[in-house]
């Protein structure tokens, strides 16, 4: 069955694969599941039309015959569930990943999207340079919490699963703040993650869509 996913035709990222339907991609590409893209304009996203599939307007929304889902936590669940090589095996095992897949999305992407939306909203406000830094302790709370968690190991628990490739999409959005740096073994753990194949083909299509976007000026 043709498996269809909603993605931005202008991303505000310009290509760096920082929108959650770069997740979905990987996700997909890491189980060899082939699918179709749906580009969606900021206008679209906010139509009824689009709003009875995802009541929040916005991307990602997964489509495969009858069953449309939103939330990409919740696609990429269903991505590991119903086909080979996101979560292991053994039972223990399966639900100690689904756990990190929660840990990423609970726990360590809301400072860390709280940072990133001040970072881009709130700059010209007049308490913005008090904030920033309690801003930036919280989502360097969490970085501490997980790397030591992480210890030198490659993986959160074991082989990849699902939980790393959540994390590491959660931990790029850091991307251009500098925080990462001074985390080196996040920051192998963010490359590791890049380098696979999997990651490497979904990045490449998510700018292949911007790269398009922008041709011609
Ligand atoms: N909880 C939902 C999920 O995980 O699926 C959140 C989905 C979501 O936030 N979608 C965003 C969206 O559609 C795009 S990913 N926003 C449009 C809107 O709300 O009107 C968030 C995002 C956007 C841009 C960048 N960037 O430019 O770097 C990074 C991440």
């Amino acid at each position: 069955m043709t498996i269809t996913i909603t993605a931005f035709e202008n991303s505000p990222d310009r290509g760096r694969g920082l929108a959650r339907d770069m997740r979905v991609r990987w996700a997909l590409e890491e189980v060899g599941q082939p699918y179709d893209v749906r580009l969606v304009s900021f206008a679209e996203m906010k139509e009824p039309a689009y709003r009875a599939l995802q009541p929040f307007g916005q991307i990602p929304i997964y489509r495969e015959g009858d069953l449309v889902l939103f939330e990409s936590g919740a696609i990429i669940l269903h991505i590991a569930e119903r086909n080979a090589g996101l979560l292991p095996a053994d039972a223990n095992a399966r639900a100690r990943a689904i756990t990190w897949m929660f840990a990423a999305l609970n726990t360590v992407e809301p400072p860390i999207v709280e940072f990133g939306m001040a970072m881009i909203l709130e700059s010209g406000k007049s308490w913005h340079e008090e904030r920033l830094p309690m801003l930036e302790d919280c989502v360097r709370k969490r970085l501490d919490e997980l790397a030591r968690r992480l210890g030198d190991a490659d993986w959160l628990d074991g082989a990849f699963n699902a939980g790393d490739l959540l994390m590491v999409t959660v931990l790029r959005r850091l991307d251009g703040s500098g925080i990462l740096k001074s985390y080196p073994t996040l920051s192998a753990y963010v490359a590791r993650g890049e380098m696979r194949p999997a990651y490497q083909r979904a990045f490449a299509d998510q700018l292949a869509v911007f790269t398009a976007a922008t041709a011609g000026g």
